[in-house]
């Protein structure tokens, strides 16, 4: 399936919703991946010690906000290259990181499942299942460098 320009652009006018509450949308993000997989919660190094999810932890903001704005990325590259090229050092950081944490492949579908939703509610009105397919995508195409990555350093 090819990614066009306005596939593109639905992703990138909804990010532009999303970024004027990260605080509310990083929280509910993380909030639908823990009602999903539960036990997840263990792998996050700032939620281990806490009872619930803090509601203004910067940590969690911030790695929210660069799983949202990855993705988004991804995008671009996608309608602009047709493939989602990382970064080397970012890539094998990021494969290491998850590969510690011990992240699974089926745990990619959870975070893919929560992003979605978490967009969905963003958007309201705005969300379609057009929307819905060019992050799915975007997702996809990001999540099998970092599963890929994650192999290789197996
Ligand atoms: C950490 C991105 C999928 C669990 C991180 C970090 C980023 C990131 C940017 C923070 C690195 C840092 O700055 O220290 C992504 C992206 C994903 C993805 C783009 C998918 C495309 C997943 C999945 C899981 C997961 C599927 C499993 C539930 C974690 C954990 C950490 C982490 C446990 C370490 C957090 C900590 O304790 O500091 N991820 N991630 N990630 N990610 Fe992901
Ligand atoms: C890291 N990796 C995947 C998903 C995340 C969600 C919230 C915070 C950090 C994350």
């Amino acid at each position: 399936a090819l990614f066009t320009e306005k596939d593109e652009a639905l992703v990138k006018e909804s990010w532009e919703i999303m970024k004027q509450n990260i605080p509310e949308y990083s929280l509910r993000f993380f909030t639908i991946i823990l009602e999903i997989a539960p036990a997840a919660k263990n792998m996050f190094s700032f939620l281990r010690d806490s009872d619930e999810i803090p509601h203004n932890n910067p940590k969690l903001k911030a790695h929210a906000v660069k799983v949202f704005k990855m993705t988004c990325e991804s995008a671009i590259q996608l309608r602009e290259k047709g493939e989602v090229v990382v970064g080397e050092t970012t890539l094998k950081y990021l494969g290491a990181i998850h590969l510690k944490n011990g992240v699974i492949d089926l745990h990619f579908e959870v975070v893919k499942q929560a992003l979605l939703r978490t967009i969905e509610e963003a958007t309201a009105e705005k969300w379609s299942e057009e929307l819905k397919c060019a992050w799915g995508v975007a997702y996809d195409q990001l999540a099998a460098a970092i599963k890929a990555e994650m192999k290789e350093e197996a």
